[in-house]
C-alpha cells in the first residue's frame, strides 16, 4: 500500500522532471507570470528552490529541478519534513562512501549523488543565497544515536571572485554554535589556501575543505570514520561533541526566509 503510494509519487516527480527538460512545463504544475493584457504571452517559470516546490504542494523528500536565477537550472535534494520543510539540501555525509578530500573546482561545481553523499557546489550555494534573507540549518547525528541541529537566521555565500565568503548569524538550536568562528571567512581547499593560518593550509592539515580560520570548530567535509572515538581531523562539530568525536551524519540545507 505504502509502496504503491511511493511509486505513484515517484512517477509524478519523474513526469515533472521530464516535462521540465522539455521546452515549456505544464501550466497546471507551474506558476505563471501573469500579465492581464489580452496580448500577453505567458512565460514559464520554474520553481526557484525547494521552498517554492513546497508552496506548490510537494510534500515528499526527493530530487527536484530548480532555477534560482537567470542561470541554468539544476537538480537539488529537497527536505520537505524538517521544521516545516522546503529546505534545499547542499551537503550530506552518512556512510563514508564518498571521498570528500577534493580540489577547488570540485567544491566549486559540486560532486556526489543527491540521494547519497554529496556537496552541491559553492557556485550553486551562492546562487541560492545571494538574494534576500536565508536560513541555514545543519542537522547532525552521532554514532550513539542522538541528533542535534544548528539554525542560523542569516546565511549567504559570496561568489567565486571573493572565494565564497561565508556569512552566518542568528544562531539557535541544540548543537551549539560552531560556525561563528568561521563567519566572514573564505573557503579553503587542499589546492587553494585562503585560511587565517600563515603556516600551511588547513584543508591539507585537516583533510577537508571548509571556511577555515586559524583552525576549526566545525569540519563537516572532513574525513569519514566509522566510529565516534578518537578521530582527530574528522567530521567534527566542537560545541556538540568536542573536536575529537567523529559524527555519523551531517546535512546542510538552506531556506528562504520569505
Ligand atoms: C504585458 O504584455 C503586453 C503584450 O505582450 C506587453 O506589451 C506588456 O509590456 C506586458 N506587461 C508586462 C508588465 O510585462
Ligand atoms: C548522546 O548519547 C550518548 C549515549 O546515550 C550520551 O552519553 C550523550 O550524553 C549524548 N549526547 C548528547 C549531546 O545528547
Ligand atoms: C530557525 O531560524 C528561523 C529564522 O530564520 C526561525 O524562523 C525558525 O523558527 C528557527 N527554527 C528553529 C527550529 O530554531
Ligand atoms: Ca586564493
Ligand atoms: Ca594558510
Amino acid at each position: 500500500m505504502i509502496a504503491t503510494k511511493l511509486m505513484y509519487s515517484l512517477m509524478i516527480i519523474i513526469v515533472i522532471i521530464n516535462t521540465v527538460n522539455g521546452n515549456c512545463p505544464d501550466e497546471k504544475t507551474f506558476p505563471l507570470v501573469t500579465n492581464t493584457s489580452v496580448n500577453a504571452r505567458p512565460e514559464c517559470v520554474m520553481p526557484t528552490d525547494c521552498k517554492a516546490w513546497k508552496e506548490l504542494g510537494m510534500k515528499l523528500n526527493g530530487v527536484y529541478p530548480i532555477k534560482p536565477d537567470n542561470g541554468p537550472a539544476f537538480q537539488v535534494y529537497c527536505d520537505m519534513e524538517t521544521d516545516g520543510g522546503g529546505w534545499t539540501v547542499f551537503q550530506r555525509r552518512q556512510d563514508g562512501s564518498l571521498d570528500f578530500y577534493k580540489y577547488w573546482t570540485d567544491y566549486e561545481n559540486g560532486f556526489g549523488d543527491l540521494t547519497g553523499e554529496f556537496w552541491l557546489g559553492l557556485s550553486k550555494i551562492h546562487r541560492l543565497t545571494k538574494e534576500g534573507s536565508n536560513t541555514l540549518r545543519v542537522d547532525l547525528g552521532g554514532f550513539e544515536g542522538n541528533t542535534s541541529y544548528a539554525n542560523y537566521s542569516t546565511f549567504s555565500v559570496s561568489d567565486g571572485s571573493t572565494e565564497y565568503i561565508l556569512t552566518v548569524e542568528g544562531y539557535s538550536g541544540t548543537a551549539g554554535d560552531s560556525l561563528d568562528y568561521h563567519n566572514g571567512l573564505r573557503f579553503t581547499t587542499r589546492d587553494n589556501d585562503n585560511d587565517r593560518r600563515s603556516r600551511g593550509n588547513c584543508a591539507q592539515q585537516y583533510a577537508g575543505a571548509w571556511w577555515y580560520n586559524n583552525g576549526y570548530y566545525s569540519n563537516l567535509n572532513g574525513r569519514y570514520f566509522n566510529t565516534a572515538k578518537n578521530n582527530v581531523y574528522s567530521i567534527n562539530w566542537y560545541h556538540w561533541k568536542t573536536g575529537h568525536i567523529s559524527l555519523k551524519f551531517s546535512e546542510m540545507k538552506t531556506r528562504r526566509n520569505n
